[in-house]
């Protein structure tokens, strides 16, 4: 097996000694590890004289290849046209496109700046994967190079059905730019489906499970990501014993804890789920003073307009409800602009009695899958997981709700509050046998499995 390199739009470099955070990066430093390789990406530096070249750092058998950008084009590329134009398509969120032709030339500047750093990095028998929507003309740009190494592209976001991806004036730039790669990745059937849709005119299936385009012969399949299930599962019990979990834990006094762990982004259904536990109280009055909803969400792309304002809506949204429902010794709805260190999250996650996830639209959503492995078998907490998250498709045993429907969600919340332990237990075992059978590890070798075949 010859090298791989890795290319996103951010790199996680790992200091010697210490554990990688979050899935992706295991993921992807677990492959490295296996075959040495290269990862490159923007090293988070932006600089007036931002140097074409990458810094190059060893460690081990993987060179980490770090790029910086100027201000100008960073915020054309990154804060333009991948996160105005880009995210909001993808998410189905059109009215919140901006599109500028101006943005789409930096983004494509940029792609084509990691293409010419990544060429002379290159050697024969490389495998090349690149991650999600940030780099999306990457492949193309280096067969215009004449790169002929098997290419590798995982979006990690959902794929827009055909009509939501035409309000993206560019849409057939973007297709012929996915139709350069040889294994195109996403989460779920429903995603694959969609991108098939979109190449119809172009594309025919073959006899391989392959599809054609142009004369190309691409793998499009799903491979739903997944998470480090048995560590996560390993790491739980101590985690709920950290000081941070009693605090939180003894904070409660005796009350259920309600949990959301989510980015600040719209797509996560943030101002719809505060009222759905407003709603809860309403309905349900004998919760008052019995439930707390603690939802942990640290600011990300606050350049946007976008995030900044609905950061304000949750801001004021939170305090209608502790308004009108805290009492002297209660908080209803903890609201937590900050992130919190990985292990501290799987206590979190385990005192918690359910997890509430309702995104209105989410690639995969690996907190789903998080807290499900977090939990404590013999007395699990209940997941309520939106249908529009790619993890609905795998995690059908937990409660889906439709995040539209605020009723809905707040009957589930009951429902997950009232549930007694052996339908808890029955469904949790489901989920964790869903998640022994996909992790992270899984989806690993599958997508390099993938990749490799189209190197044959
Ligand atoms: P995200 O939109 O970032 O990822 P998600 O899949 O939930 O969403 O992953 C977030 C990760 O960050 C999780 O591992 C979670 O534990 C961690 N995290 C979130 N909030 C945190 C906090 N406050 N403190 C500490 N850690 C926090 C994108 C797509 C998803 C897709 C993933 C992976 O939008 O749909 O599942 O990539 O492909």
């Amino acid at each position: 097996m010859g090298r791989l390199i890795v290319v996103s739009n951010r790199i996680a470099p790992v200091e010697e000694g210490k554990a990688p955070q979050g899935g992706l990066a295991v993921a992807v430093l677990a492959a490295l590890k296996e075959t040495g390789g290269i990862w490159l990406g923007w090293s988070g530096r932006l600089a007036e004289d931002a140097s074409p070249q990458p810094k190059l750092k060893r460690a081990g058998p993987l060179t980490y290849a770090m790029l910086d950008l100027t201000p100008q084009d960073f915020d054309l590329y990154y804060n333009g046209h991948a996160n105005s134009v880009l995210w909001p398509v993808f998410h189905y969120r059109t009215q919140l496109v901006h599109y500028t032709r101006a943005a789409e030339d930096g983004y494509r500047r940029v792609n084509a700046l990691f293409a010419d750093a990544l060429l002379p990095l290159l050697q024969p028998g490389d495998r090349i994967w690149v991650h999600d929507y940030q780099l999306i003309p990457l492949g193309r740009a280096l067969r215009e190079r004449g790169v002929e190494a098997p290419i590798g592209f995982f979006l990690h976001t959902p794929f827009p059905t055909p009509e939501v991806l035409r309000t993206l004036p560019t849409h057939r730039d973007l297709l012929r730019d996915l139709a350069a790669y040889d294994v195109v990745g996403l989460h779920t059937t429903r995603d694959r489906d969609a991108l098939l849709s979109a190449w119809h005119r172009t594309w025919r299936e073959t006899t391989d499970g392959r599809v054609e385009v142009d004369g190309r012969r691409i793998v499009v399949e799903a491979f739903p990501i997944s998470i480090e299930t048995e560590e996560i599962a390993a790491d739980a019990p101590g985690a709920w014993n950290m000081r941070s979990a009693h605090r939180l834990r003894d904070s409660l006094v005796g009350r259920d804890l309600i949990i959301g762990v989510d980015r600040l982004d719209y797509s996560k259904g943030l101002p719809r789920r505060f009222e759905a536990f407003r709603t809860l109280l309403e309905r349900w009055p004998d919760r008052r003073g019995r439930v707390s909803y603690m939802q942990i969400a640290p600011p990300t792309r606050s350049d946007v307009a976008e995030y900044q304002e609905i950061r304000h809506q949750l801001e004021s949204l939170a305090g209608a409800v502790n308004g009108e429902f805290a009492d002297i010794d209660w908080v209803p709805l903890r609201y937590l602009n900050k992130s919190v260190p990985r292990k501290t999250l799987l206590g979190f996650y385990r005192s918690a009695r359910v997890g509430l996830v309702t995104p209105m639209r989410d690639g995969m959503n690996l907190v789903a899958k998080e807290y499900v492995a977090a939990q404590d078998p013999e007395a699990p907490g209940v997941l309520v997981l939106s249908e529009f998250a790619g993890a609905a498709e795998e995690l059908e045993a937990a409660l889906i709700v439709n995040p539209f429907d605020v009723e809905g969600v707040a009957e589930a919340l009951e429902r997950a509050l009232t549930m007694p332990v052996e339908e808890r237990r029955e469904r949790h075992a489901a989920l964790m046998r869903v998640l022994r059978g996909n992790d992270i590890g899984h989806w690993r070798r599958r997508f390099m499995a993938a990749l490799e075949g189209a190197a044959a």
